[in-house]
């Protein structure tokens, strides 16, 4: 074991085996040290093992969500579409854990309860559901930010006596849906997937929406040999462009369509209604996309939300339903932006029934329906599309104790803390990778788990090198660093008053309302991570 300054087993104990467990276990043992990573489920994948729903699909272009570190890798992985599904990106998973030969260090079907900092010994215990314990110097939690699904508490939900799926817990074998008459509960980007794909096969679609969101057409298409050679061909300016953007991703000569040539004097204040409606007439939700001030004027936004619902009533036919569709009363970009294929026009076919909860709630769930207050809804299959605890859920769920027995979910009732996303005080040696307070889950989750991982694989060679036994930040460090992720999000549509979205834990009753992720973009955290490092880790002690 390369940096043995401990008792412990392994240098590190990492708990999840998805896209940043694997690169985390990959570049660690690549220095040299030893690790062991820690799965609840029986492979690789995380977030795409479990979200097997139909129509499950990325929402970043698949040639900029995949790994850089390997060149080899980018060059010889050929993605067969724009936009890659389920199937294809745990394929991809598979892939790199086959080519690095990452299993023999993935415990799989192993699920972690506790972890705990043994502050004689300097090491981190890591227990399991059926008992073992792994001790290492380092305690990396790669669980994810969408890893824990959300069932509401609804009245009468266990009198349901057909099958019930959640989309974030999909069953392996897949679900035959023709001759059943399904109800979804949610129309996040889960239930806005899984619905197209759903009507296609059912006999009857009920959606209980309560409310409408913001979905934009993919325009997903194949991706062709002679565009993905071009890419690759491009992929170092590409994989700069990538780390030094907002959002980690470059949108190379794909586009939605309407934001190829955005002129940042495109702005919808200086547009005449006609305008606007000739626009939309001609580019459809597209030319939503095509205004910067809609971003951070709620004026502005308030004018591409009409331009969307216009849309809307476009492509519905019944207007009534076309009513139902449309979201009202929280801006545009508040929520995570919904990509989708033949949404809107599942809403014509006559096998599909849109329920308007903002007119009569769920009263309870019966044996073969659900009890609304505008009536009842027969059906014999539930499915929940109703999101997850995100960013903080799955490290909530471990019994997470630092020094003195120090736990995390007391330190972290009134919101989490962190500084960079990367650590919290009091836990010396242990480190989240896209942690809330870090760009994370408003960035392409690839380029975020490449940076994280590469600092902290950096950070722990430097450790090792310099002989120090412990790394930690204080609490007066965070509180600077969550003033700046505050101070950036403030003004954004994020965060206006009429937006409740995950990303500040209000789909979670009883959450703390806080906006979670940093939202200053990849590529200024990514600069402020360097400049951390190159200070000889400014903001955390280091001891030997
Ligand atoms: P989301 O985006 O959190 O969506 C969950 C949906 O479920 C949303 O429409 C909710 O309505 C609805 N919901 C939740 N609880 C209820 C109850 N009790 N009754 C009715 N409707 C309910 O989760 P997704 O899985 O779709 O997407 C999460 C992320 O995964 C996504 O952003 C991508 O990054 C991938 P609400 O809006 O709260 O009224």
């Amino acid at each position: 074991m390369k940096g043995d300054q401990s008792k412990a087993e392994f240098d590190a104990v990492i708990v999840g085996a998805g896209f940043s467990g694997m690169y985390m276990l990959y570049k660690l043992r690549k220095e040299g040290f030893s690790v062991k990573v820690l799965e609840t489920g029986d492979d690789v994948g995380g977030t795409w093992y479990w979200n097997r729903y139909p129509g499950a699909r990325c929402d970043v272009p698949s040639m900029e969500y995949s790994f850089s570190f390997s060149e080899k890798l980018q060059r010889e992985w050929a993605w067969s579409e724009v936009m890659a599904g389920q199937p294809e990106i745990l394929g991809y998973a598979n892939h790199i854990a086959d080519r690095f030969d990452l299993r023999r260090d993935i415990q799989f079907n192993t699920k972690v309860t506790t972890a705990r900092f043994e502050e004689k010994l300097g090491v981190w215990t890591v227990s399991t559901e059926s008992g073992e314990d792994f001790t290492g110097r380092f305690c990396v939690m790669a669980t994810g930010c969408l890893s824990v699904p959300n069932t509401p508490v609804i009245e009468g939900a266990d009198k349901f006596s057909g099958d019930i799926f959640h989309t974030g817990f999909w069953p392996k074998e897949g679900v035959d849906f023709s001759k059943r008459r399904v109800g979804i509960i949610g129309t996040g980007s889960s239930g806005i997937q899984a619905i197209p794909v759903i009507a296609e096969t059912v006999e009857h679609l009920t959606v209980f929406q309560r409310t409408p969101n913001y979905t934009m057409p993919a325009y997903n298409k194949p991706l062709t040999e002679e565009f993905r050679q071009k890419a690759i061909s491009n992929y170092p300016e590409i994989r700069r462009e990538q780390r030094e953007s907002i959002a980690g991703i470059v949108g190379y000569g794909f586009g939605f369509g309407g934001a190829e040539n955005i002129e940042p004097e495109d702005q919808i204040l200086k547009t005449t209604a006609e305008e606007r409606e000739k626009l939309v007439e001609a580019e459809g939700f597209a030319a939503i996309r095509r205004y910067l001030d809609v971003q951070i004027d709620p004026e502005a936004n308030e004018l591409a939300c009409e331009m969307y619902r216009s849309q809307v009533s476009r492509v519905i036919e019944d207007q009534q339903v076309a009513e139902k569709l449309m979201p009202k009363g929280y801006p545009i970009g508040c929520k995570r932006p919904v990509i989708d294929t033949n949404y809107y026009e599942t809403y014509n076919k006559k096998n599909v029934t849109l329920v308007d909860l903002r007119q009569g709630g769920i009263e309870e769930i019966a044996a073969n329906g659900i009890q609304t207050a505008q009536g009842f809804y027969e059906f014999d299959t539930l499915i929940y599309a109703t999101g997850f605890d995100a960013m903080t859920g799955a490290l909530e769920r471990i019994n997470i104790e630092g020094r003195s027995g120090f736990k995390l979910k007391d330190y972290w009732a009134a919101g989490p803390r962190t500084y960079l996303g990367l650590q919290i005080s009091g836990f010396p040696n242990f480190f989240t990778i896209t942690g809330p307070g870090s760009p994370s889950v408003l960035s392409n989750m690839l380029v975020s788990i490449e940076q994280h991982v590469d600092w902290l694989a950096e950070l722990i060679s430097y450790m090792t090198k310099h002989q120090y036994s412990t790394i930690e930040t204080s609490s007066a460090v965070e509180d600077e660093w969550i003033a700046h992720v505050n101070e950036v999000a403030q003004g954004t549509m994020f965060t206006a008053k009429s937006c409740n979205s995950w990303y500040l834990g209000a789909n979670i009753p009883g959450k703390p309302r806080i906006f979670m992720p940093y939202v200053g973009g990849v590529g200024e955290y990514r600069k402020k991570c360097d400049e951390v490092a190159a200070a000889g880790y400014e903001g955390f002690s280091l001891r030997s």
